[in-house]
């Protein structure tokens, strides 16, 4: 077999929103690129794998298509290809694997301030401008509404000053593009964030070993990203209150100290932030010597 094919393909943003964040989590995970972000290839320099930079709107195709193995976009692109596809009856499709944490936003219908909207009713018989025909479609047949999607690439915003909708269906984040353009919120279709899909077609054993290790990897990254190892001193008499203090730590490690004989030092990882308050509160139960880390690995 030509050793190209055994290589993992994964397929990543080229610019926009989601580039930086997912290379920065391949990169977390072992992996180095070449970094010209002017190629349409990235090639892995210590690991069989290499980034297809593509637009994002592409990414979900690429992975049906088993063009790539992986990939990294948005759940509301994810989404809307997947309707697109269902509905053209085609068979090619993907597995979402797990939701990333960054690239947050949701897809809303958005009314013009000085619109009269009482509810998904007041939508019947309206235009509305998207860029997510499909998903907009889903929604208005589950609340069973009479509405026509109008198609628009980009500045969807516009699209009711130029007299071409009544109403949007966009990305919002921040809530700040809807009020710069006297537009409110007023219905929430998707909750979206960057996820990891997986093409259906059979990897064959040294593809899937490397796929399952790399997942393990962005799990292992992922699930860290909040810990911290905690290092404190105490007295022995202080262990009970200082361990109901540490917040989502499970065993403690506990060692005596050298030249003390009530004297501990104890060392945790916890699975959540460790803020100035709780080190106060560790520090008024008896801590001292307190030093807190942040976890850059970690497998069970
Ligand atoms: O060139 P390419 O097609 O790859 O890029 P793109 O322009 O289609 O995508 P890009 O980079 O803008 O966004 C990539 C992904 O980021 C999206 O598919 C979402 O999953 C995610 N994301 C997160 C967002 C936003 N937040 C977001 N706020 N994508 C777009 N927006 C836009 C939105 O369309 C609207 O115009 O930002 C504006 C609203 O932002 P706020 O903060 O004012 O509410
Ligand atoms: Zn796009």
């Amino acid at each position: 077999m030509d050793q190209s094919e055994q290589r993992i393909k994964i397929a990543v943003q080229k610019t926009g929103r989601l580039t930086d964040h997912s290379i920065g989590l391949l990169e977390r995970c072992g992996l180095k690129v070449t970094k010209s972000k002017d190629q349409l290839i990235c090639y892995g320099e210590n690991m069989p794998i290499d980034l297809l930079l593509v637009r994002d709107d592409d990414i979900p195709g690429l992975v049906s298509d088993d063009v790539c193995d992986l990939g990294i976009v948005g759940l509301n692109v994810v989404e809307e290809k997947r309707l697109q596809l269902e509905q053209s009856g085609s068979e090619g499709l993907f597995k979402q694997i797990f939701e990333l944490d960054f690239g947050h936003c949701r897809l809303s219908i958005a009314a013009p301030e000085g619109a009269n909207y009482k509810g998904s009713e007041s939508l019947n018989n309206s235009r509305i401008a998207t860029s997510y025909v499909g998903l907009l479609r889903d929604y208005l047949n589950k609340h069973e509404i009479d509405a026509e999607p109008v198609f628009f690439s980009g500045a969807v915003e516009i699209a009711p000053k130029l007299g071409r909708a009544d109403f949007i269906c966009d990305l919002v984040s921040s809530g700040g593009t809807l009020v710069a353009n006297g537009l409110r919120e007023v219905a929430v279709l998707l909750q979206s964030e960057a996820v990891v899909i997986q093409t259906l077609a059979p990897l064959g054993d040294e593809k899937q070993a490397l796929v399952d290790k790399i997942i393990q990897r962005l799990d292992g990254v992922l699930k860290v990203r909040d810990s911290k190892y905690i290092m404190l001193n105490a007295p022995r008499s202080a262990l009970d209150d200082i361990r109901a203090l540490l917040p989502g730590s499970e065993a403690p490690t506990v060692m005596p100290l050298e030249g003390s004989n009530d004297k501990i030092a104890i060392h945790a990882v916890c699975r959540e932030n460790v803020f100035w308050e709780t080190l106060e509160n560790l520090k008024a139960a008896g801590a001292s010597s307190l030093l807190v880390l942040p976890v850059e690995k970690m497998l069970p």
